[in-house]
């Protein structure tokens, strides 16, 4: 059977692949592994039958042959040590692309998510300017450094892998707001990784699903 994710039956970034399905499917796509969705509605995902699924309610969840995950990062994983094409086979690689994958989530994607949830939490305060201002440097302190560290090369650390996918899905989430332009390898880099035709093909899918409820 194949396996089942959980997606947002209304994606509140209107289909622009911003939410954390993205990730999974992608890497589902990636390594060539057929998939079912399973929609959820707000309130859906804080009754007691989705809890079962995922303790804090929310998207994604991973259900395969009685195996049930959650945590994006978590689930990514799993795909990717299940099926190849996203690990390296040499250990010590393989070992590294597992740390680029937890620097995207631990150390690139806090700030970033810190400062896309002031815009919209905080932007009628009096001070919202002032406080983003520093959300934005916390962020750009990473990028300097994420930038220095990619340099001129094509990915993170040698061919393309699941650390790659998640530093470009974190660095997505800063679309719109001109911080990325400051890094043109980073630019770059997020454009390759969304030039790949598994991309092109998670994002159509989740695309599909926005435009399904929003034509209803
Ligand atoms: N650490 C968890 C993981 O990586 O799986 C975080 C999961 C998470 O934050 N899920 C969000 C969710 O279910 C959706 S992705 N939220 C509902 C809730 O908590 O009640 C976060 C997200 C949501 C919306 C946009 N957007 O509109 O642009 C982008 C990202």
């Amino acid at each position: 059977m194949a396996p089942i994710i959980s997606v947002f039956e209304n994606s509140p970034d209107r289909g622009q692949g911003h939410a954390r399905d993205m990730r999974v499917r992608w890497a589902l796509e990636e390594v060539g592994q057929p998939y079912d969705i399973r929609t959820v509605s707000f309130k859906q995902m804080k009754k007691p039958a989705y809890r079962a699924l995922h303790p804090f309610g929310q998207i994604p969840t991973y259900e395969e042959d009685g195996l049930t995950l959650f945590e994006s990062g978590a689930i990514v994983l799993h795909i990717a040590q299940k099926q190849s094409g996203l690990l390296p086979e040499d250990e010590h690689a393989r070992a590294r692309a597992i740390t680029w994958m937890f620097a995207a989530l631990n150390t690139v994607e806090p700030p970033i998510v810190e400062r896309e949830t002031a815009t919209y939490t905080e932007r009628n305060r009096s001070w919202f300017e002032e406080h983003l201002e520093m959300l934005n440097e916390r962020v750009h302190v990473r990028l300097r450094d994420l930038s220095a560290s990619l340099g001129d090369a094509e990915w993170l650390d040698g061919t393309f892998s699941v650390g790659d996918l998640m530093m470009v899905c974190v660095l997505r989430r800063l679309e719109g707001s001109g911080i990325l332009d400051r890094y043109p390898n980073l630019s770059a880099f997020v454009e390759r990784g969304k030039a790949r035709p598994a991309y092109q093909r998670a994002f159509d899918g989740q695309f599909a699903v926005f435009r399904a409820a929003d034509t209803q």
